[in-house]
């Protein structure tokens, strides 16, 4: 099964910025983390971040016939993206949402998402570790369908 991965805008500032909201730990190290957990579940993975919306929504339009699901971290544009949820929602692609931060113990803005709802679920608040319970919930998801 193959496995893309979405960092959305600032991510690649973990660890050098915010060190008490986002930790230490930087996206080299998550995508490490990420590599471990996907040896031991024999999932492949890509990994992509950027900090454009139309880039973002291009790679998710073209994972359609070569990917089996995403976990993606849309990062703020959780909170305002139409347009990431409507390229999830056409290209029916099974698609995790993860967040570090719990989003509904935070400001009023970040607790609605575009993105949970054309989602197959959310997991938000376990740290860094959200990536890896991402990638064993897109892995169930998958097993359980096929
Ligand atoms: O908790 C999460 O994973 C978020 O998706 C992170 C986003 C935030 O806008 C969401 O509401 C929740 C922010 C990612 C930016 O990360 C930074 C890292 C270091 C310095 C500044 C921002």
């Amino acid at each position: 099964m193959k496995i893309l991965i979405i960092h959305g805008p600032n991510l690649n500032m973990l660890g050098k910025r915010e060190p008490d909201i986002y930790g230490s730990t930087t996206l080299d190290d998550i995508n490490k983390q990420i590599e471990k957990e996907a040896k031991s579940l024999k999932l492949k993975v890509q990994y992509f971040q950027s900090n454009s919306e139309g880039e973002i929504v291009t790679k998710i339009q073209n994972s359609l016939g070569s990917i089996d699901g995403i976990v993606i971290n849309p990062a703020a544009y959780t909170h305002t993206s139409v347009a990431i949820r409507d390229a999830i929602l056409s290209t029916n692609v099974p698609t995790v949402e993860v967040h570090i931060s719990n989003i509904y113990k935070r400001e009023k803005f970040r607790q609605h998402s575009y993105i949970s709802a054309v989602a197959v679920g959310v997991i938000s608040g376990f740290g860094t570790y959200s990536y890896n319970l991402g990638l064993r919930a897109i892995e169930s998801h998958l097993k359980s369908k096929k």
